[in-house]
């Protein structure tokens, strides 16, 4: 009990303001708007994808990714050491986040399907493709699978936008999209 009570004991029962009412109303409405907007951007978005998403084992998913990246690598990718893993199109693809970096570099055709696995072996990441703002959580023990048909060739950057220590600036991963049968590198055949 306070030092001085109130004198009137039930002291916060009184009727609201008008004001009061007619911000609550608004802002109850508005949350019901973006409430809907949720599902609006979901179905005719292109930003939030339908992602599939599975329990599995960190220690699994580097497994299976570094088996995909040892079956797959064609190249380095330029003086980093990373290798660039170019799997047939229509397949199962392999991407990993660790502190800090994303793994391997991918070499995609433009119009063909993949099925994108992307998981975390540690911490959680923010998976963000460059320039295209795409951008799915990825934490460890969860397994999202996304199926990707890239539209444009060119080189993307997946940066990590979720604050992960002192290396997350430099968490930056990278995806290839060429032509259909163009050589390793993106050069026509
Ligand atoms: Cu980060």
């Amino acid at each position: 009990m306070a030092i001085h009570p109130p004198e009137k004991r039930v002291w916060w029962n009184e009727p609201i303001e008008k004001d009061e009412i007619i911000w609550i109303v608004i802002a109850f409405l508005w949350g019901l708007v973006m409430f809907g907007a949720m599902v609006y951007w979901h179905i005719e978005g292109r930003q939030n994808l339908s992602t599939q998403a599975y329990r599995i084992d960190p220690a699994l998913f580097e497994k299976r990714t570094a088996e995909f990246t040892k079956q797959f690598t064609v190249r380095e990718e330029g003086t980093t050491g990373i290798p660039v893993a170019r799997p047939p199109a229509g397949g199962d693809v392999y991407m990993l986040a660790r502190l800090w970096e994303w793994w391997p570099v991918l070499e995609l055709e433009k119009g063909r399907s993949y099925r994108l696995h992307l998981s975390s072996l540690d911490w959680q990441h923010g998976f963000s493709l460059q320039p295209v703002n795409i951008n799915i959580q990825v934490h460890p023990g969860i397994e999202h699978v996304i199926t990707l048909t890239p539209t444009e060739t060119g080189t993307f950057s997946v940066v990590c936008n979720e604050f992960c220590g002192i290396g997350h600036h430099t968490m930056v991963g990278r995806i290839h999209v060429v032509e259909p049968g163009a050589t390793t590198g993106g050069k026509p055949q």
